[in-house]
């Protein structure tokens, strides 16, 4: 059955990142929308050459599982002296957090040039295989000699925000969603979404 789109009120975030999911409700948490978790057991194969085509490829997947409207967001860490790496590589660099963390730093020692950003692509999908919205945001920043900080995560600790002087691991989530490559991915997606959920 094709659902109604005037009566839209859920939205499943395609992620099993918990980071990035605890990051997503306190965006949505003004809007009047149903927001919910990806069937655990789904795994979708990150094979785009782009923040966006895996954007694509997570939400597609999420929202023809689940039968709602689906939102996925991929992101990563782009240094500039590493000729964009991790990039869209960022979650598959390293095994955990910790060790993600470890690698970057012991690559860059080598380096002056500490120059990075992060990148965030959001797709909202619809179960009749349809991209509705699609967005990305930048943040410019520098990798820090060493981990700073408790908040956050994945390389939060080592991203230091250009012209702020803090890593997104010393800003609260209120804080670093003014900052973030998604907070500024998220504003721009605001009022496309709103359309679409009718509020
Ligand atoms: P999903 O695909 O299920 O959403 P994932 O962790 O695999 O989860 P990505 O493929 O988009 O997500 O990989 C993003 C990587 O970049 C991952 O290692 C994240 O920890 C890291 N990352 C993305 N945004 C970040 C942020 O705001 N702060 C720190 N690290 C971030």
């Amino acid at each position: 059955m094709i659902k109604d789109k005037t009566i839209q009120s859920c939205l499943v975030i395609a992620s099993s990142n918990l980071g990035k999911v605890k990051e997503y409700h306190r965006l949505l948490f003004d809007l009047p929308i149903t927001v919910l978790g990806q069937p655990k057991d789904l795994q979708v194969e990150e094979t785009g050459k782009t923040f966006i085509e895996n954007a694509r490829l997570k939400a597609l997947a999420v929202a023809n599982a689940t039968g709602e409207f689906s939102m996925a967001d991929d992101s990563g860490l782009s240094v500039d002296i590493l000729e964009g790496a991790p990039g869209v590589h960022s979650a598959r660099y390293a095994s955990s957090d910790e060790e993600r963390i470890n690698r970057l730093l012991r690559e860059m020692e080598p380096f002056h040039d500490r120059s990075a950003h992060f990148s965030c692509a959001i797709c909202i999908a619809s179960p009749q295989d349809e991209i509705l919205l699609e967005v990305e945001g930048k943040c410019e920043g520098l990798i820090t000699k060493k981990p700073k900080g408790n908040n956050g995560f994945g390389y939060d600790p080592i991203f230091e925000v250009l012209n702020v002087g803090l890593t997104f691991a010393e800003m609260e989530i209120e804080h670093k969603k003014d900052f973030s490559h998604r907070g500024k991915a998220f504003a721009l997606l605001k009022p496309g979404l709103k359309k679409l959920f009718k509020c």
